[in-house]
């Protein structure tokens, strides 16, 4: 069983994250997502979400890719991650592109493009123009 790993936040869910999501589980036959926890995201990344980290878990817990969500609390996390749930291959949105290569190290590491015209962030902005 080839396992795939990704990481994010994925507050107010979207069809870019969804097609992240499907593009990933294509590269194997088993997608573990490590969902950045609230703390994680207002410490590390200064993200206020919109949905609570349980809220996010039951949206991504529903995505037919997905087999199972696991809690992101350290950007140190991700090596062991590997490890402990026998990954094959990370993945992730180009946004973040060369910035996780040490993973060859252990796994496989793909950037897949992002869907260029959505973010949570262009939602927030347009909602609120409303
Ligand atoms: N994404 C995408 N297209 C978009 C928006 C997001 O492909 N229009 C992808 C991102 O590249 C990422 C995933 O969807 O792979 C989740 O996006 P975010 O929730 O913004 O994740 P991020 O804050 O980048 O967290 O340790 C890594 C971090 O936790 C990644």
């Amino acid at each position: 069983m080839r396992k795939v790993i990704t990481y994010g936040t994925y507050d107010l869910l979207h069809y870019g994250h969804v097609k992240l999501l499907q593009r990933a589980k294509a590269l194997g036959d088993y997608l573990i997502v490590a969902l950045s926890t609230d703390e994680f995201n207002w410490n590390e990344k200064q993200k206020k979400c919109y949905f609570s980290y349980e809220e996010r878990k039951s949206l991504l817990e529903a995505i037919r890719y997905v087999d199972l969500v696991i809690p992101e609390e350290s950007w140190e996390q991700k090596i062991s991650d590997v490890k402990e749930f026998k990954v094959d291959t990370f993945v992730i949105g180009d946004d973040w592109e060369g910035k996780f290569d040490f993973l060859k190290e252990y796994c496989d590491v793909v950037y897949l493009p992002r869907t260029p015209e959505i973010s949570t962030t262009q939602i927030k902005k347009d909602l609120g123009k409303k």
